[in-house]
C-alpha cells in the first residue's frame, strides 16, 4: 500500500489532475480500493438550524443578507425540532448529522449554548455529529468537542489566490486558523471547496495542494459543484461539467487516500450514471435528504434506489473507533 503523503508538490498534482481521464479514474479507483471498502458510502444529512441574514459576502451564497435571493431568514431552531429531524435522518439510514448556521462566526452567547445542547442531543442518539457555524476561537472549538462534536465543516472553497474574488469579508488565513483550532480541540476536520466559481484549473490544483499538504489530511473533503443562485453575483456562472467534478474527486482521492471524499452540492443536476462515475473515481460520501441547507437535493428514496442499483451500502457510524476498539480487545 502506498504511504499517505503530506508533501505533494504543485507539479505532481498538476500531472495527476491533467492526466488522461480514464487513466486518472483507474488510478483513483485503485487507490480507493487499497484504502477503503468501495461498496461503502457515508450518508450524511444536513440541516440548516439558522438560516439566512448572514453578514458575509460569499459570492455564491443564498444566505448572505446583502443579496436578494428570496431565502427566508429563520432564527435558531428549537432543540426538539432539530432532534426530531435528526431521528428522521437516522431512521432513513444517515449516520452523520450536520447542523449548519448562517453565521460569520460563533459568538459566546445563549444561541451557542443552545447549539452545544443540540450537539449533546444528537451525539446521544448515536450519530456522528457535525457542525458548520463559521469561524471558531480555540475555546469555542473546545466547548464543541466537550459536548461530543465529531466533525467540524469549514471549507476553503477555492485557492488562496482566487479567494478575494469570491469573499472580501474574511481572509484565507482566518479560515486556516479556525481549522487549526478545530484540529487542536481533537475534533475531526471536514474541509473542501466548490468548483464553478470562475476559478482556473490551477486554482483547483492549488486548493487541493493546500488540503493535501496539511500536517494531517482533513478526515473529510466535500467537493461541491456551484449551485448558481439568482440574486448572487455568480447567478450566471455556467453549469459545472461533470468531467470536471470527476477529475476533482479522482485527484482528491489519489492525494488523500484515506479521507472521505464527499460528492456534495450539485447532485440534482447529475444522472445516476454521472454519480456512478464519481463513486468509481473515489467519492465515498454524500449528503442525503431532499434539501442541502436551502437548495434541493435528491430524496432518500432516489438515493436508496441508486444505492441498490450500484450495490452501495451506507457506512456505519463511528466505524474507525469501532475497528480500533475491536483491535484493542483481540
Ligand atoms: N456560515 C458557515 C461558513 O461559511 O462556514 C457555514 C455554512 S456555509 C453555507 C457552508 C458551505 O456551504 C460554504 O463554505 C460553501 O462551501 C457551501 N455553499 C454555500 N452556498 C453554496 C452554493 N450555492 N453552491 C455550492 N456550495 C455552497
Ligand atoms: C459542504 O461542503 N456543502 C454543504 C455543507 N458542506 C454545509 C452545503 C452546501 C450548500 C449548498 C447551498 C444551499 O443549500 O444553501
Ligand atoms: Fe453563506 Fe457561510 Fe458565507 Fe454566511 S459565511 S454568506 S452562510 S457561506
Amino acid at each position: 500500500m502506498s504511504a499517505i503523503r503530506n508533501d505533494w508538490t504543485i507539479q505532481e498534482i498538476q500531472e495527476i489532475y491533467h492526466s488522461s481521464l480514464l487513466e486518472l479514474v483507474f488510478r483513483a479507483a485503485s487507490v480507493h480500493r487499497q484504502y477503503n471498502d468501495t461498496a461503502e458510502v457515508q450518508v450524511c444529512t444536513l440541516l440548516s438550524i439558522k438560516t439566512g441574514g448572514c453578514s458575509e459576502d460569499c459570492a455564491y451564497c443564498p444566505q448572505a443578507a446583502r443579496y436578494n435571493t428570496g431565502v427566508e431568514v429563520q432564527p435558531l431552531m428549537k432543540k426538539e425540532e432539530v432532534l426530531a429531524y435528526a431521528q428522521k435522518a437516522k431512521d432513513a439510514g444517515s449516520t452523520r448529522f450536520c447542523m449548519g448556521a448562517a453565521w460569520r462566526e460563533v459568538r459566546d452567547n445563549r444561541d451557542f449554548d443552545r447549539v452545544l445542547d443540540m450537539v449533546r442531543g444528537v451525539n446521544e442518539m448515536g450519530m456522528e455529529v457535525c457542525c458548520t457555524l463559521g469561524m471558531l476561537t480555540p475555546s469555542q472549538a473546545q466547548k464543541l468537542a466537550d459536548a461530543g462534536l465529531y466533525a467540524y465543516n469549514h471549507n476553503l472553497d477555492t485557492s488562496k489566490e482566487h479567494y478575494s474574488e469570491i469573499i472580501s469579508t474574511r481572509t484565507y488565513e482566518d479560515r486556516l486558523s479556525t481549522l487549526e483550532n478545530v484540529r487542536k480541540a481533537g475534533v475531526t476536520v471536514c474541509c473542501g471547496g466548490i468548483i464553478g466559481l470562475g476559478e482556473t484549473h490551477n486554482d483547483r490544483i492549488n486548493m487541493l495542494h493546500t488540503l493535501s499538504t496539511m500536517p494531517e489530511h482533513p478526515e473529510s473533503v466535500p467537493i461541491n459543484a456551484l449551485v448558481a443562485i439568482a440574486g448572487t453575483p455568480l447567478e450566471h456562472n455556467s453549469k459545472v461539467d461533470t468531467w470536471d467534478m470527476v477529475r476533482m474527486i479522482a485527484t482528491a482521492r489519489i492525494l488523500m487516500p484515506a479521507t472521505m471524499v464527499r460528492l456534495s452540492a450539485g447532485r440534482t443536476e447529475m444522472s445516476v450514471a454521472e454519480q456512478a462515475l464519481c463513486f468509481m473515481a473515489g467519492a465515498n460520501s454524500i449528503f442525503a435528504g431532499d434539501k442541502l441547507l436551502t437548495t434541493p437535493n435528491p430524496s432518500f428514496e432516489e438515493d436508496d434506489a441508486m444505492f441498490k442499483l450500484l450495490g452501495l451500502m451506507p457506512r456505519v457510524a463511528f466505524k474507525e473507533e469501532k475497528e480500533y476498539r475491536a483491535e484493542m480487545i483481540s
